[in-house]
């Protein structure tokens, strides 16, 4: 087990989701200036696609995989639009002095059935050898069997924290972690900690993407949690969590418990 932390930024913490190619550029300033004094902590950044990514997936329907030729426009269009994105992000990693390197999931990926099967790790064992933090992304790759496919933020991040053997896993979202609403009141209590058959019994009431919504993502990330890496949701639009949960610190948010 390395000190590696894998950290995945929601797309709805660094995008507003409701108007498209909408960037929160302050947010992402301030959980930038958050990773720098997390340094010098290893890391790996995976972000999601928010309002870069997921309206185009959608409107081409990419996750069923190729069907008519009309898809391939929304296919580059989506690779397009995830590259700017990753670029924006990049750059405020930068601009407060981070050596960080954007490497869109297209050119590092392929699954098969929608399940990685070729990555190219050598660019992120070399960045991370160098002490450059790679940012990468949900994005539209290629497929084996359905010739292209959207791969999610969340299954990149889980997939780099079993196979790299990373520490720790920090999901930065929008919400302060998974809620047990009650049935009859409607109530919602935080979970502070959460067992995969609890998991399996929440009522989880959020919009879906393409790639899912919120169940998809803990039902993903258990399996970090059982390969043995430390997996934590925080609210990434609270100041100070995401510096907290990276650090290992004690933190508002909910940890997974295989
Ligand atoms: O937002 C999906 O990644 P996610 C990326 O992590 C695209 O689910 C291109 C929709």
């Amino acid at each position: 087990m390395s000190d590696l932390v894998v950290l995945k930024l929601g797309g709805s913490v660094i995008t507003d989701k409701s108007t498209p190619l909408s960037f929160r550029g302050e947010v992402m300033a301030r959980i930038g200036r958050e990773i720098a004094r997390c340094w010098p902590t290893p890391l790996v950044v995976v972000h999601g696609g928010g309002s870069y990514g997921h309206p185009i997936a959608k409107e081409y329907s990419l996750d069923t995989g190729f069907r008519e030729q009309r898809q391939l426009e929304g296919f580059v269009k989506t690779i397009q639009s995830m590259r700017m994105l990753n670029k924006l992000v990049t750059e405020s990693l930068i601009e407060v002095g981070i050596g960080a390197l954007g490497m869109p999931a297209s050119l590092l990926f392929i699954t098969n059935r929608d399940q990685i099967e070729t990555a190219h790790l050598d660019i992120i064992f070399s960045s991370l050898d160098l002490g450059v933090i790679p940012v990468t992304c949900g994005d539209a790759v290629f497929d084996r069997s359905k010739r292209f496919t959207i791969l999610s933020g969340d299954s990149i991040a889980v997939y780099l924290a079993k196979t790299l053997k990373a520490r720790r896993l920090v999901f930065a979202v929008d919400v302060d972690g998974v809620y047990h609403i009650d049935r009859q009141t409607g109530r919602r209590t935080l979970l502070e900690s959460l067992t995969y058959r609890r998991h399996e019994t929440l009522l989880y009431r959020d919009v879906e993407d393409v790639t899912g919504g919120m169940f998809e993502k803990v039902e993903t990330a258990f399996e970090a949690s059982r390969a043995g890496v430390e997996v934590v949701l925080v609210n990434g639009l609270v100041e100070g969590r995401v510096e907290e949960a990276v650090k290992g610190g004690k933190v508002i948010g909910t940890r997974l418990v295989s």
